[in-house]
């Protein structure tokens, strides 16, 4: 069995690169409800709202830099004697721009737009609002690429494929309260594999892991790359 590290990050790691948490002090969630701005339901009702909210989060994401964090998963990707795959909740683009090229977005990403009546994609202008026509079908049915509450993650399969192949599950920077990101772990563990947490707290399943790395990501992964590197 070739060594395979599957990594389920959230918006901790990207803490410290200056884009807010959900469930933080005064966090995404506490200036905004769930249901108005991350939900089909609230889209429908308030578009002009919903586009808002994701066009300044797209306008941050895309002054920000990746972190100590981010640039450590590069390197353990182009360093280890076999797969990394980094499964993210993140909708920024963080990863990428440190190096790391095996990463799926299971709830989608800010700089892609998605037409909801021809289902192509294209990548998303900086501003995007209601009249927006699709580029390709011409509809004004344009909207973030980004998985909303009641909605299928992306690449559902492809990470069962991963779980079932890992040889190690680990959790950075999420407070476990989403699902069915949350519920990884568990499978991990059901399939004899060994968990790791690293996040500035025990998450919501934080019992689940077999070890725990508690701390700021920029200090906490860069110090447990360069151990799984030099072992
Ligand atoms: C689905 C959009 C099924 C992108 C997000 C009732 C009705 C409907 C659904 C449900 C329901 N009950 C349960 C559900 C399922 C629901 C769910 O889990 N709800 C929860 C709230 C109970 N899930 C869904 O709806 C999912 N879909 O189930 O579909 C289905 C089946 C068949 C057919 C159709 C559908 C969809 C979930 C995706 C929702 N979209 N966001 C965006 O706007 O960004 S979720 C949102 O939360 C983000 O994606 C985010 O990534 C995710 C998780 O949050 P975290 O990343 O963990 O962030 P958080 O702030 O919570 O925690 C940060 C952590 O970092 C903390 O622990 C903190 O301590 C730590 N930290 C902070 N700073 C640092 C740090 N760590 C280290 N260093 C630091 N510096």
């Amino acid at each position: 069995m070739t060594n395979m590290i599957t990594i389920l990050t959230g918006a901790g790691i990207s803490a410290e690169s200056g884009l807010g948490t959900f469930r933080d002090e005064g966090g995404l969630w506490a200036q905004h409800r769930i249901e108005d701005v991350a939900t089909p339901e609230g889209f429908m009702r308030d578009p002009e709202l919903v586009h808002g909210f994701y066009n300044a989060r797209r306008a941050q994401a895309a002054d920000a830099v990746p972190n100590a964090a981010h640039v450590a998963l590069a390197k353990l990707e182009a360093g280890f004697d076999g797969e990394v795959l980094i499964v993210t909740q993140n909708v920024d683009g963080l990863h990428e721009a440190a190096g790391s090229q095996n990463v799926l977005h299971m709830h989608g990403q800010l700089d892609s737009a998605l037409c909801a009546a021809c289902e192509r994609r294209w990548p998303a202008p900086l501003v995007m609002q209601p009249s927006d026509a699709c580029p390709h079908c011409e509809a004004k049915a344009t909207r973030p690429d980004i998985v909303w509450f009641g909605e299928m993650p992306y690449g559902m399969h492809s990470i069962e494929d991963a779980l079932a192949r890992t040889t190690l599950f680990a959790s950075i920077g999420t407070s476990g309260n989403v699902y069915p990101a949350a519920g990884f772990v568990a499978q991990a563990r059901q399939l004899g594999c060994p968990t790791i947490e690293l996040n500035m707290e025990a998450s919501q399943g934080g019992s689940l892991f077999d070890t725990r790395r508690l701390g700021p990501a920029s200090e906490v992964v860069p110090a447990w790359v360069e151990e799984l590197l030099s072992a």
